[in-house]
């Protein structure tokens, strides 16, 4: 069924039809390049027509990070418009985060105008000359699947439903549109295009059965078989197809520089957060979404131990240098090739042998929890406070209703979580600045859910803070951050300390780590209109973080809480 409509632009059919097209929001940091679409969405918004909802985002990194929130908790892809190849420059690292994490994304970039004049939107600022690249995408073409620059309005169903089915495909990750003025300004008096998209939308795909049984005759033929995972749980419909393979083996599954709830955290058979205790004796792994399973340089499994990888591209083909070795690689969906590989399992496994081994599993599993805990507990009075004492407190207060977001030090063995969807961590591109607009971004996603945004000082100084606090009012986005201020960059000192144990830096001092003296970070929420409270006794934070909730939850209006920890 074709649709006929008003239009008066190339920019009013194209809000037309990404509204059509189910984008609900465009993340928008906007510059000359905007003026037909802002004239676009002042006359559809006065004529009630239908918009994808406009955000002004007053910095990129907060923007691209709003998308790659709202995309992490539905799956959809949403709309991110910025300045020309300045805002470009400025979202290129959230761009980056987006690829490397899978996230679809449909960024968008004004289109300096190309003639200098003669043209409904000609150069007619002193940018205009200056702001022109001889390729725009060359910029972010590395990190995104497809770059087109619309060239005329009667390409612009196919152009704008083919960026939407590339990204959504899988491997997901963002596609880049470049839309010159020229083209955008263009009059027009009727737009037509197809109610639905007619662009080729791939199904999910399934490893072949020959492969899949050829994985599960290797890890049924293995004494100590041992699952590690990192990012399955980007779909979190593989979340119960896991726990079927790890049923049907017995076998205990790690979470190893985990991304997402991969597999229920208090379940018999989650291992923890570190696979070094397991590496030594597996026999056979079993590699799940996981770029990185270990560091060869470090420890690695026994050379004898047999592989099998799942993953969407088992190869990371993006990545220039990856070499784990695997016996066996199933690509396609994870959700469908582990239930494929459940199934191929059961019938293989002594159920006797799983349930011994599942006990094994569950008891060093009761142990470890408990020691974590008393570890945590017996720091509950520290001041300053203690980062394990503080995850455990965020911890907690985890229920089917939160989702958290951690850019960096929420400690993982302090918290557990069970529902699908309701953790996500820093991309493993690790770019900073992420966190703080990934909430807002699931915010605007779930907004019925708490959103705990844990980061650290340094994470927090990267999410352009004014900018996302800014946004969280004037959105109604109300989100709790948790900043974890330790007044450093541990992840340097640590990076330093394990390159050079006794050095000159571990022994005197590191230069170029240090976050002191650090701004009363509480001032920048409150300056957006948020409640924020200093921290720096651990026996006080229960009950700041109730009041902390309080206000998110009833008052709906942010908070934040500067919690002063121990300095590395
Ligand atoms: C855009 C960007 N710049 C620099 C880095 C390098 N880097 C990695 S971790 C880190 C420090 C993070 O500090 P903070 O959030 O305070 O956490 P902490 O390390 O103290 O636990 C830095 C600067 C990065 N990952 N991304």
């Amino acid at each position: 069924m074709t649709k006929k409509v008003a239009v008066e632009s190339t920019a009013e059919a194209y809000l037309e039809l990404l509204a059509a097209r189910g984008v609900e929001y465009l993340f928008a940091n906007a510059g000359t390049d905007f003026a037909p679409l802002i004239e676009a969405y002042a006359k559809r918004t006065a004529q009630g027509q239908p918009l994808p909802r406009p955000l002004t985002v007053p910095h990129e990194v907060t923007a691209v990070a709003m998308a790659h929130g709202f995309a992490m908790v539905t799956g959809r892809a949403q709309a991110v418009m910025v300045h020309v190849i300045v805002g470009a420059a400025n979202a290129l690292g959230g761009l980056i985060n987006a690829a490397r994490a899978g996230v679809p994304m449909l960024f968008s970039a004004g289109r300096n105008p190309i003639t200098e004049t003669g043209m409904r939107g000609s150069r007619n600022r002193p940018i205009h000359w200056a702001q022109e690249s001889f390729d725009q995408a060359a910029m972010v073409r590395e990190f995104v699947k497809w770059d087109y620059e619309l060239r005329n309005f009667p390409q612009l169903e196919t152009v704008v439903d083919r960026a939407l089915a590339i990204t959504h495909a899988e491997p997901q990750g963002p596609v880049y549109l470049t839309l010159p003025r020229e083209v955008l300004s263009e009059a027009h008096d009727t737009f037509e295009y197809a109610e639905a998209s007619r662009a080729p939308r791939p199904s999910a795909a399934v490893a072949a059965p020959e492969a899949v049984a050829e994985a599960a005759r290797i890890l049924a033929a293995a004494r100590r078989p041992l699952i590690l995972v990192k990012a399955a749980g980007r779909d979190p419909g593989a979340v119960a197809s896991l726990v079927s393979v790890a049923e049907a083996l017995g076998a205990p599954v790690v979470d190893q520089f985990h991304t997402y709830v991969n597999f229920p955290q208090d379940h018999a058979l989650h291992g923890g957060f570190d696979a070094t205790p397991y590496l030594d004796t597996a026999d056979a792994v079993l590699v799940v979404e996981s770029d990185v399973p270990w560091f060869p340089a470090l420890k690695a499994p026994s050379p004898d131990a047999r592989l099998v990888h799942v993953a969407v591209d088992p190869l990371y083909s993006r990545y220039p240098v990856r070499g784990f070795a695997a016996d066996v690689a199933l690509p396609g969906a994870p959700r469908l090739t582990l239930a494929a590989l459940a199934d191929a399992l059961r019938p293989l496994v002594d159920s006797r042998v799983a349930a011994e081994r599942r006990e094994a599993t569950a008891a060093a599993g009761r142990e470890r929890r408990a020691a974590a805990e008393t570890r945590a507990r017996a720091l509950r009075n520290d001041s300053p406070i203690d980062m394990a004492w503080l995850s455990r407190c965020v911890g907690d207060l985890v229920d089917d209703r939160t989702i958290v977001v951690n850019e960096y030090d929420l400690d993982a063995t302090q918290a557990t979580f069970r529902t699908p969807g309701s953790y996500f961590a820093s991309p493993s591109s690790g770019g900073l600045g992420w966190g703080l607009g990934a909430a807002l971004g699931a915010k605007c996603a779930a907004p019925e859910h708490t959103v705990i945004c844990c980061v650290g000082d340094g994470a927090y100084i990267f999410g352009s803070p004014t900018a996302s606090h800014w946004v969280s009012r004037a959105y109604d986005l109300p989100v709790l951050w948790i900043v974890f201020n330790n007044r450093a960059w541990n992840a340097v000192k640590r990076a330093v300390t394990s390159h050079a144990p006794d050095g000159w830096a571990k022994r005197l001092g590191m230069p170029l780590t240090e976050l002191d003296p650090p701004p009363d970070y509480e001032l920048l929420c409150r300056a957006s209109g948020g409640w924020a409270e200093k921290v720096e006794d651990g026996a006080a934070l229960p009950d700041a973080l109730r009041r902390a909730l309080e206000v998110v939850r009833v008052e709906k209006r942010q908070a934040l809480l500067n919690v002063i920890c121990k300095k590395p």
